[in-house]
C-alpha cells in the first residue's frame, strides 16, 4: 500500500511544476527538507520551502493564499489531518504527506495522498520523517540514493536508535547510506562529542554510560585520563576529542572505563559500545550524531535554513555554523542558570518537579531545558515537566520520564491522553512528550500528573527499596 501511494506520489510530482514543501523545524524535518529540496531541484522544479514548529489554524491560513501547483509536508501532518483537509478543499490541489508520527483518526481528502508507515501497522519509531522523505527521493530517482544518510541523521535527530544501533526500516537506509560511500559505519564508544568536544568533557557529560567517580566531575575526568597517559592535548595546544585517539589508546580507555563501572557494581558493565557514522561529505568530515545535534540547534535558533544547507554540505552555511551553535549554548546556559536562581518556580512533590518557567524560558527550550534537568537526578529519579508561554499565548509544556520510571510503566501519551480538550491536546512517546494548554490550567494538569503517577507507581516515593 505505502509502495502504490509512493507511485501515486512520484506522478503527482513529476506532473507538477511548482512544489510548495513545509517540514518541521527539529533536526528530523530539517534533515527531509534536505532531501526533498535535493530531489526536487535534481528534477529542476521551482520549490518553495519552509519550516514549522507544528502545523496550527494560522499556517494553513498563510498557505491558502499560495499557489503551488503540489504541497509537499514533512515529518508532519498526519496528526493534523482536519487542517489538511481544510487546505485540500479550499485549494482544491494535491497535498503529499510524508510522515511517520501516528496519524489522527480523521480520514483524508481525497486529494491528499498519505504516506505514512504506521498506516502499515508499523510503529512510528521504524522510520523517520526524512526516512519516509528519503522513499519517496529514491522512488522519484534511482540516484537519489546518495541522500540516504539523511535518513539516518534524521533517525538520530528523533532518538530511533536506542543504545546506538539501528533497528527496522532505518537499518536498510542506513545500509544504503554505507553502499553508496557517504557514511563510514563502525563500533565505538556510546559518547558524544566524538569529533567537537575535549576529550575530557565527553566523559564528564557522559550519563549512559554512567562511568562512576568520573560522570558529572571535570577534574576526575582530567585525572582519570592522565592515569592512563593519554594526552589532552594536541601539539598545537587545541583540546583533543574521542576521534583523535589511536585505536591503542581507545582500548585503554574503554577497559578502564569497563573496569570502573565494574568496581562500583554497575548493571551491565561492558555496555559502552555502540555503532559510530562519519559522514564524508564535499570533503568535510563531520560524525552523523553531532550533525543532527547542530540541526536541532539550527532550527531552534530560528535558522533551518541554514541547517538545511549545511546538512548538504554546502560551505557557505559552514561558516554560519559555528555562531549558531555559540548563541544556542549561551542560550541554554542562560536558562540552566535561570532554573537554578528561581528554585521558588519549580514544584516538588515526592515523584516529579515541575518548573513554572512563565516567559523565562523561550517555548523552542523549554524541552531541552525539561531533559537536561531531568539527567540531574542520578540516582532519585524524577519525572520533570516543563511549562513555558509561546509567541501565541498558549503555554508549551514538555515532559520527560528517566528510563527507569517508563519500565515501571510511566507513559506521556497515556498521561496527556487525559487532558481535557478544553484545556489542551498533547502526545508523544514514553519517555518524552508535549502538550499545548491554554494559560491559566497549569496547576489542573499538575493535578491530572500526580494522579497519573500515583495511579501507576502506588504510593511508594519513586523508589522500590
Ligand atoms: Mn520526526
Amino acid at each position: 500500500m505505502l509502495d502504490e501511494r509512493i507511485s501515486e506520489a512520484v506522478e503527482h510530482i513529476k506532473t507538477s511544476e511548482f512544489v510548495r514543501v513545509v517540514s518541521h523545524y527539529d533536526a528530523d524535518g530539517i534533515s527531509a527538507a534536505a532531501v526533498l529540496l535535493s530531489a526536487l531541484s535534481r528534477e529542476g522544479k521551482k520549490i518553495h520551502l519552509s519550516t514549522e514548529k507544528q502545523l496550527k489554524p494560522a499556517v494553513i491560513e498563510r498557505l491558502k493564499l499560495e499557489d503551488p501547483d503540489v504541497f509537499v509536508f514533512s515529518d508532519l501532518g498526519s496528526g493534523q489531518m482536519e487542517l489538511l483537509n481544510e487546505l485540500a478543499e479550499t485549494t482544491g490541489k494535491k497535498i503529499i504527506v510524508l510522515d511517520h508520527h501516528i496519524p489522527s483518526s480523521v480520514e483524508p481528502h481525497k486529494n491528499i495522498i498519505h504516506i505514512n508507515p504506521c498506516l502499515e501497522g508499523r510503529d512510528e519509531d521504524d522510520m523517520s520523517g526524512s526516512g519516509v522523505s528519503y522513499m519517496l527521493a529514491r522512488a522519484l530517482n534511482s540516484r537519489n540514493k546518495d541522500l540516504s544518510y539523511l535518513a539516518v541523521v534524521g533517525a538520530i535527530g528523533d532518538i530511533q536508535d536506542s543504545n546506538w544501533v539501528m533497528k527496522g526500516s532505518n537499518k536498510l537506509m542506513l545500509d544504503d547510506a554505507v553502499v553508496d560511500g557517504i557514511l563510514e559505519k563502525k563500533k565505538g564508544l556510546r559518547l558524544f562529542g566524538r569529533m567537537n568536544r575535549p576529550l575530557h568533557k565527553a566523559l564528564e557529560y557522559s550519563t549512559d554510560p554512567y562511568i562512576p567517580g568520573v560522570t558529572g566531575e571535570e577534574s576526575a575526568a582530567v585525572q582519570f585520563l592522565s592515569n592512563l597517559n593519554i594526552d589532552l592535548k594536541r601539539e598545537d595546544g587545541s583540546w583533543r576529542t574521542l576521534d583523535d585517539l589511536t585505536d591503542e589508546e581507545m582500548k585503554k580507555l574503554a577497559s578502564a572505563i569497563i573496569c570502573e563501572r565494574i568496581r562500583e557494581n554497575e548493571a551491565s558493565p561492558e555496555e559502552i559500545f555502540g555503532d559510530v557514522y562519519t559522514l564524508k561529505l564535499n570533503g568535510y568530515r563531520i560524525d552523523a550524531r553531532e550533525m543532527a545535534t547542530t540541526l536541532n540547534a539550527c532550527g531552534r535558533m530560528g535558522h533551518a535554513s541554514i541547517g538545511i544547507l549545511y546538512s548538504l554540505g554546502i560551505k557557505f552555511a559552514f561558516n554560519r555554523i559555528e555562531g549558531i551553535l555559540n548563541g544556542y549554548r549561551k542560550l541554554i546556559t542562560k536558562y540552566i542558570n535561570w532554573r537554578r536562581e528561581n528554585e521558588d518556580k519549580i514544584i516538588k512533590t515526592n515523584r516529579a518537579h515541575y518548573i513554572l518557567a512563565d516567559d523565562q524560558i523561550h517555548e523552542n527550550f523549554i524541552g531541552t531545558i525539561t531533559s537536561i534537568y531531568e539527567k540531574s537526578f542520578i540516582n532519585d529519579e524524577k519525572v520533570v515537566m516543563g511549562f513555558a508561554v509561546t509567541e501565541d499565548g498558549e503555554v508549551k509544556v514538555s515532559a520527560r520520564v528517566p528510563s527507569q520510571l517508563v519500565e515501571r510503566g510511566i507513559n506521556l501519551k497515556n498521561l496527556f491522553k487525559r487532558i481535557p480538550k478544553e484545556y489542551g491536546y498533547g502526545g508523544g512517546h514514553a519517555a518524552a512528550g508535549g502538550a499545548f494548554i491554554k494559560k491559566g490550567v497549569e496547576k489542573e494538569i499538575i493535578n491530572i500528573c500526580e494522579s497519573y503517577l500515583k495511579e501507576v507507581l502506588g504510593d511508594s516515593n519513586g523508589k522500590q527499596d
